[in-house]
């Protein structure tokens, strides 16, 4: 079975870099593809992405060493399997606030006996390789994201549920959930010892953590922090920050 790079890098120490797609297009996810990324996730969450169009996107991806993940839109064991038979080699799971949402998602992502996923891993074989089956298990990184005050007085079980990959914290919404305002690249002193603690259970129960980050300066911070996965902004964001300092640029010079 073709290698997860995310789990080379982590028996290395090394950290992940992930970025993130929104943009419901195979030919934008190709584009990411190509720019480097260890990683590319495609959001079923927030992003504007079905599954066919998901599906087509990490085809796009494939043509690239870059490692295909998924976020899903909620703990639904039907969209774990079908996502993974399509090739994603990962799947971030959104709210898991307790021991037993973490382990659903192990159950809805390992084969028997780890689980209880279903088999027909109809384009995974042809992306991961024949042996596919019987690797699985051991390739498919799952992340359960840590993103509300319940998880985080829970982050301690959570982080130990058999395998399970890694935690992922999602910044906006924990300093919602900690009556915070949702910001990215936090400094607020409610939120940033909330991060550091997921990192630091993370690291103690011997497993990665990952946040979502705006932007480079803080995703190395996060990374000499402890980190070991960031994803940074997004397809649409840099669409969008490009898009509007270009056309800034040409009104700044075509008015001097
Ligand atoms: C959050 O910040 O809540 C996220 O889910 C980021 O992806
Ligand atoms: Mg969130």
């Amino acid at each position: 079975m073709r290698k997860n790079r995310l789990k080379t890098l982590w028996r290395e120490g090394r950290p992940a870099l992930s970025g993130w797609l929104s943009i419901p297009a195979p030919f934008s996810a190709e584009i990411m593809a190509h720019q480097g990324w260890d990683a590319l996730t495609v959001d079923l969450q927030h992003g504007l992405i079905d599954y066919q169009t998901a599906v087509g996107m990490m085809t796009a991806i494939s043509t690239t060493e870059t490692v295909p993940l998924v976020r899903i839109p909620w703990l639904e064991f039907g969209l774990i399997m079908k996502l993974l038979d399509a090739g994603a080699y990962g799947i971030i799971c959104p709210m898991v606030n307790t021991r037993e949402d973490a382990e659903n998602l192990v159950h809805a992502g390992r084969y028997p006996p780890a689980g209880t996923r279903s088999f027909g891993p109809v384009r995974a074989a042809i992306y991961g390789g024949p042996d596919y089956v019987e690797n699985a298990n051991d390739e498919i990184v799952l992340m359960a994201m840590i993103e509300t005050e319940e998880a985080l007085d829970n982050v301690k079980e959570i982080a130990a549920v058999p395998g399970l990959d890694g935690l992922f914290i999602g910044p906006n919404d924990l300093a919602k959930s900690l009556g915070r305002a949702p910001r990215l690249d936090t400094d607020d002193p409610v939120v940033a010892p909330a991060i550091a603690h997921i990192i630091e259970t993370a690291r103690a129960a011997d497993i990665a953590c990952g946040i979502f980050t705006g932007a480079p300066d803080y995703a190395a911070q996060i990374v000499r922090q402890g980190a070991r996965f960031v994803a940074i902004s997004s397809d649409a964001r840099f669409l969008a920050a490009s898009a509007a300092d270009t056309v800034a640029r040409f009104r700044e010079a075509s008015d001097a």
